[in-house]
């Protein structure tokens, strides 16, 4: 092997974020893509290299070496191509930057927690929640940030770490009828969201690929698992999203089947 090799699923946000990166230094086409089916139990060959942990995204270097956790091969890329350089390079802005990059895990656990969720009772205190997240972001862009939209200058380490996230945000807008509200508290935050959303180096997904895919996800089956009385997973590769019916809207009613998901 002469180039590095990243395992990967479809539409995953941890994923996606190492293809950013390699699309903002120009070096996606020297890193080589091997997509694994989620909904199906790990190779073997794949589970000698990770020695039987499951998570992807997952590098191996030229050497044959592994590497796991999204946020680690970013900083391994980033360091064996390092122009242009993402990261920040002054120490104080990178520690802004390494701040924002923290706050992911309450925001992805906000996230997911909601669209998972099965009971309509608690809709209320999730979307509250999810409020609270954003109102976060907001102030640490105003304390923290360049004017706009993104945290410096241009689309850099934060708003790669980010980005896969906001987009899956469309699922809650399509599952949970969610909307950032027009408020003044959340202006910055949606300026930045707007902008990540729409850049040129992250345009791996779209908002049909991401509500199909997830539908499982919104039924509460994580993962690639099975739903009772499915055959298939909504993160199946096979049939192509493209050509599946968009999945019921309403979670909280009987569960759509395979037939009705076009699986
Ligand atoms: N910390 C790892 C990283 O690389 O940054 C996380 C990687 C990861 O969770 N990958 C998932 C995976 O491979 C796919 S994307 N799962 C299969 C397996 O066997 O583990 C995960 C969450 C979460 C919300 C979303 C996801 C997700 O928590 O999209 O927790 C792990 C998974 C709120």
């Amino acid at each position: 092997m002469t180039r590095p090799t990243v395992y990967h699923i479809p539409v995953c946000p941890f994923c996606q974020r190492v293809e950013i990166l390699l699309s903002l230094k120009g070096r996606r086409e020297d890193v080589d893509f091997r997509m694994i089916d989620i909904t199906e139990p790990r190779p073997d060959w794949l589970l000698r290299k990770t020695r039987g942990t499951t998570a992807l995204p997952v590098l191996e270097t030229a050497d044959g070496r592994v590497i796991k956790e999204s946020l680690v091969i970013l900083r391994y890329l980033e360091d064996i191509y390092r122009e242009p350089q993402i990261a920040q390079a002054d120490p104080y802005r990178r520690a802004v930057e390494n701040m924002l990059t923290t706050m992911d895990r309450d925001f992805i656990a906000a996230e997911y927690g909601w669209l998972m969720n099965q009971d309509p009772q608690q809709r209320d205190g999730l979307r509250e929640n999810m409020l609270k997240q954003y109102a976060q972001l907001d102030d640490f862009l105003l304390e923290h940030g360049a004017s706009g939209p993104f945290l410096f200058g241009t689309f850099g380490w934060a708003e790669t770490v980010f980005t896969p996230f906001f987009q899956r945000f469309w699922f809650l807008e399509y599952y949970e009828d969610f909307e950032l509200p027009a408020a003044p508290r959340y202006a910055r935050v949606r300026e930045w969201i707007e902008a990540c959303v729409a850049d040129p180096a992250a345009q791996q997904t779209t908002r049909e690929e991401v509500i199909k895919l997830y539908y499982d996800y919104a039924c509460g089956a994580g993962n690639g698992a099975l739903l009772p009385g499915r055959r298939r997973s909504s993160f199946a590769l096979e049939p192509d999203w493209r050509a599946r019916p968009w999945p019921p809207r309403n979670k909280y009613q009987q569960p759509a089947r395979d037939a009705e998901l076009g699986l």
